[in-house]
């Protein structure tokens, strides 16, 4: 089809799809896991008993907040990256002194207003502007409000390990200038026993596998595509050289997909490469800031050292 006429050339998922397929190995970003479906699933892993993270860091967050508060200051304008459903940021707003304004971003538009509408129907004095964007690039933020002192960005998450090292190494730079004359909260998942990593990736319930599906259920939602969702399974190993887990989508038979006017053969066992989670050392991951021009602070970590939460200072 030529690329004048093609009505798919303007579907970001179309695109990232189609170039992920003609590839290999082939892959796709695993930013398109999020649209409402996803998000949804995504806020059940949270729950998961395997899925450590989300608990660890929020326990850290409630136990800290206070000293967290103190790093970010008075009248700050947070800017929260890839925020989700918001849930992360009340425990800081609970302890800053008069936020001057929230700025959630997402790429999940839907989920991301219902919930920032929540969130400003709870804090009626703050400020809550979300942004549907891609943190993944350059993005543009509004001018700093007059009574802001300083903007903080907000990453909690470990949603850097989803980016490889230089991906995170480049986010770093960016958000060092987006928030010059600020600093950067974030949350880094930790390096650890391959078996408990693992097991937070291969949930018994199997939500991380209908996480990893719904890849392939947006598709024959969004773009007409003939997915057939039990003819995949889903993969995730960790890598204790990469000191990352990967996740994949593993055909379990031979068979033919149709895509956006395209055929695509999937052998047995060929896979389709949807995530990676990069684990950091704290050392490792002060160093990684240090060298994308952040001041790394503070560190808070549980007493199990399954996860840190970092305070970045940005050069003035
Ligand atoms: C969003 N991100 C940090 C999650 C992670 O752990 O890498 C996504 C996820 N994938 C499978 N389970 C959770």
């Amino acid at each position: 089809m030529n690329a004048v006429t093609d009505p798919w050339v303007r579907h970001p998922l179309a695109i990232a799809l189609l170039e992920g397929l003609r590839h290999r190995p082939r892959a796709v970003a695993p930013k398109y896991f999020y649209d409402a479906a996803g998000s949804a699933l995504f806020d059940r892993i949270c729950e998961l008993p395997e899925y450590y993270p989300t608990r660890t860091e929020t326990a850290l967050l409630a136990a800290h907040a206070h000293e967290m508060a103190e790093c970010i200051g008075p009248a700050a304008e947070l800017v929260e990256y890839g925020a989700g459903s918001l849930r992360k940021i009340r425990l800081l707003l609970a302890a800053l002194q008069r936020p001057a304004r929230y700025l959630p971003i997402d790429l999940s538009a839907e989920h991301l207003q219902w919930h920032a509408q929540q969130l400003a129907e709870d804090h009626r004095d703050l400020p809550v502007q979300p942004l549907v964007a891609d943190f993944a690039a350059d993005i543009v933020l509004p001018p700093m409000l007059p009574a802001a002192r300083r903007r903080v960005g907000f990453f909690p998450g470990s949603s850097i390990g989803n980016f490889t090292p230089d991906e995170a190494r480049a986010f770093l730079q960016r958000s060092a200038r987006d928030l010059r004359g600020g600093g950067l909260l974030i949350g880094v998942d930790l390096v650890k026993d391959p078996a408990l990593l693992h097991r937070a990736y291969n949930d018994d319930a199997g939500v991380t596998a209908a996480f990893n599906k719904n890849l392939l259920a947006r598709a024959n939602r969004e773009l007409g595509a003939n997915f057939d969702l039990d003819g995949f399974h889903h993969y995730a190993f960790y890598d204790p050289v990469a000191q990352r887990i990967e996740m994949h989508l593993v055909s379990a038979r031979r068979q033919v997909v149709r895509l956006c006017g395209e055929s695509f053969v999937f052998e047995q066992g060929e896979t389709l490469h949807t995530e990676i989670s990069c684990k950091y050392t704290v050392d490792g991951f002060r160093s990684l800031a240090h060298s994308a021009g952040w001041r790394p602070q503070a560190v808070w970590v549980d007493p199990q050292q399954l996860f840190s939460v970092h305070w970045l200072a940005a050069q003035s």
